[in-house]
């Protein structure tokens, strides 16, 4: 296993919309592998396959306090949504930041896992919020979007003078 460098905002490759994942071989079980160390070591409770430079409609999550709760979405889609909340919000590929973003408070997920077996969960509160951040990130969208337009030039202005 190894970790994988994670993109940062404002890395086009952050912006390209992810393709679905049709075969279940053996790189993608490495990938996934990968994507799970690359999380944990991070931290983060969450993954997103093009946020290490794969466009593939693929996320890792872990959303549990002990960390001992790894779920897979592969070709994830959300069925049905309710009940807004304001929630604090980060992301691994805009380090240094956090801003309240308004989420479904609950959510009903369908997902592939990694072996290609379709699963339903219904989830709420951080996990119903990480399953819309990551499947946002799979549509080339990121948290900082739904900020003013203020704000994202002062976290694009922090970030630009972090990199150099
Ligand atoms: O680690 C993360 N924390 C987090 C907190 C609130 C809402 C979403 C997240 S996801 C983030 C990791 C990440 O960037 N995933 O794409
Ligand atoms: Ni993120």
């Amino acid at each position: 296993m190894a970790t994988l460098p994670i993109l940062h905002h404002p890395d086009p490759r952050l912006r390209k919309k992810t393709a679905l994942v049709g075969r279940f071989d053996a790189e993608l079980q490495r990938l996934i592998d990968d994507m799970f160390e690359t999380m944990y070591a991070a931290p983060g409770v969450g993954l997103a396959a093009n946020q290490v430079g794969v466009q593939l409609r693929l996320a890792v999550m872990d959303c549990s306090e002990e960390h001992d709760q790894p779920m897979v979405m592969v070709n994830p889609e959300l069925l049905d949504h309710q009940e807004r909340q304001e929630m604090e919000e980060g992301c691994l590929s805009v380090p240094d930041t956090r801003d309240k973003v308004t989420r479904f408070n609950r959510v009903r997920l369908r997902a592939l896992d990694r072996n290609g077996q379709p699963y339903e969960l219904e989830a709420e509160g951080l996990m119903a919020q990480c399953i819309q951040h990551e499947i946002d990130h799979l549509n080339g969208k990121l948290y900082i979007d739904y900020l003013s337009s203020l704000k994202r030039e002062r976290i694009r202005r922090q970030l630009r003078k972090a990199a150099t």
